[in-house]
């Protein structure tokens, strides 16, 4: 089947691939092993010299059909499932690195990837710089003999700091280093890194790839070699992979991934407008806001601001936690991309393991919360959190 628009691509992409018996939803091959013919077969499976599935940490077919869609969502040749975002991240990283190397980061990383770069320079002593890559220099002063991956968040969580991805993709080009990107915050609806330059594009699929809350899941999408590669390494050895049920509530959960998104996008931007003018906000980070400091960035890469609103409230840490508690509709969760908006408090949850020197070098305060808007109608959202501003 030749490609189609993403919106079509995102609900048959993958179909044709299965054994189906006319099934309009796809079978769950829930086995852990397949059955060979023979002895030869199974030894020539194993050799690479026949195709055919073996073994379900090697491949399945349902898994298969979710990592064939998000390949081409992506723009990428070859997609792979993890068992969540983090087993997607350290396998990348891990694969793509060895002890002595460097790692050159965006100026802020979801918190267990932090946790992750940590654990690699003290047990592995891969080394990683966080850098604002806001000018080409000082980028290319930054990349030492030993980089050999440059990895980014755009916008990065929970700041939501954009990062020009296609200069970052141009200069690593010149340096011939692999630039990894976790495209989690936008989905591939909104941005597509692969298109501008990168290499690898990481998705936390618990997001807005599911959806609805009810998967843990990660994914990653480059050339075939690369990712062909770490599936016989890093993915297959370490073993984090996606079970055939999640990648079945994934394929089910992306074909609304286009309308989702809309929706996210258009209640954060009438969301942000009206939290900007409360007099208890201090400042909102939202991609979408005209006064947002990298505001062309965003419409120059991204298709609409996405669905994520931090934001700073006037007072301490107790207000900010007594403002979460007056909250009626909005549900305390951390997470994001679901049907209900949830707020969390990044200095005390997602990146309550970045010490506070890092957290205040990243920008996350006392004081800075983080929205993930619902699909909920925009005016119930805002009720909820305007009697709740208005108690601080
Ligand atoms: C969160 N984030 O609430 P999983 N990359 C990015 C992410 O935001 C995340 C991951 C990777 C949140 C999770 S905090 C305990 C809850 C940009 C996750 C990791 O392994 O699927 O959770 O993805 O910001």
């Amino acid at each position: 089947m030749d490609t189609k628009r993403f919106e079509t691509e995102v609900i048959h992409k993958g179909y044709h691939a299965l054994q189906h018996h006319g099934s309009l939803s796809p079978p769950i091959f829930q086995t852990s092993t397949f059955v060979f013919d023979t002895a030869e077969t199974g030894a020539s499976r194993f050799a690479g010299e026949q195709e055919g599935y073996i073994y379900s940490r090697l491949s399945n077919p349902t898994v298969a059909m979710l990592e064939e869609r998000i390949a081409s969502m992506e723009s990428g040749e070859k997609g792979l499932a993890f068992g969540s975002g983090m087993a997607a991240v350290s396998a990348i990283l891990l694969g793509l690195t060895k002890t002595g190397d460097h790692i050159l980061c965006s100026e802020g990383v979801y918190g267990c990837t932090f946790g992750l770069l940590q654990l690699m320079e003290e047990k592995y002593h891969i080394t990683h710089d966080f850098h604002s890559m806001s000018d080409e220099d000082s980028i290319r002063g930054s990349i030492t003999d030993h980089t050999t991956v440059i990895y980014i968040e755009s916008p990065i969580n929970p700041t939501m700091k954009l990062v020009d991805i296609e200069m970052v993709a141009r200069i690593a080009k010149e340096y011939g280093i692999p630039v990894v990107v976790d495209n989690t915050f936008s989905s591939p609806y909104l941005q597509r890194p692969l298109e501008l330059g990168c290499d690898v594009v990481i998705h936390s699929a618990t997001k807005y790839l599911c959806g609805h809350g009810d998967v843990i899941g990660g994914l990653a999408v480059g050339s075939n070699e690369l990712m062909s590669h770490l599936a016989m390494t890093t993915q297959k050895d370490i073993g984090g992979v996606m079970s055939p049920f999640d990648a079945w509530l994934l394929l089910r959960g992306i074909k609304t991934l286009p309308v989702r998104m809309d929706r996210h996008c258009e209640n954060a931007k009438k969301l942000s407008e009206l939290l900007k003018e409360h007099p208890a906000v201090e400042t909102i980070l939202f991609p979408g806001d005209p006064e947002f400091p990298q505001y062309e960035l965003a419409n120059k890469q991204m298709k609409n601001a996405g669905g994520l609103i931090s934001f700073q409230i006037k007072g301490d840490k107790a207000a900010a936690q007594s403002f979460m508690n007056s909250l009626q509709l909005i549900k305390i969760a951390v997470s994001l991309g679901d049907a209900e908006t949830l707020i969390q408090h990044p200095a005390t949850m997602t990146h309550a393991v970045v010490p506070e020197e890092s957290r205040k070098q990243m920008g996350i305060n006392d004081q800075l919360l983080r929205l993930s808007i619902g699909l909920e109608a925009w005016e119930d959202i805002w009720s909820d959190l305007e009697q709740a501003l208005n108690k601080i």
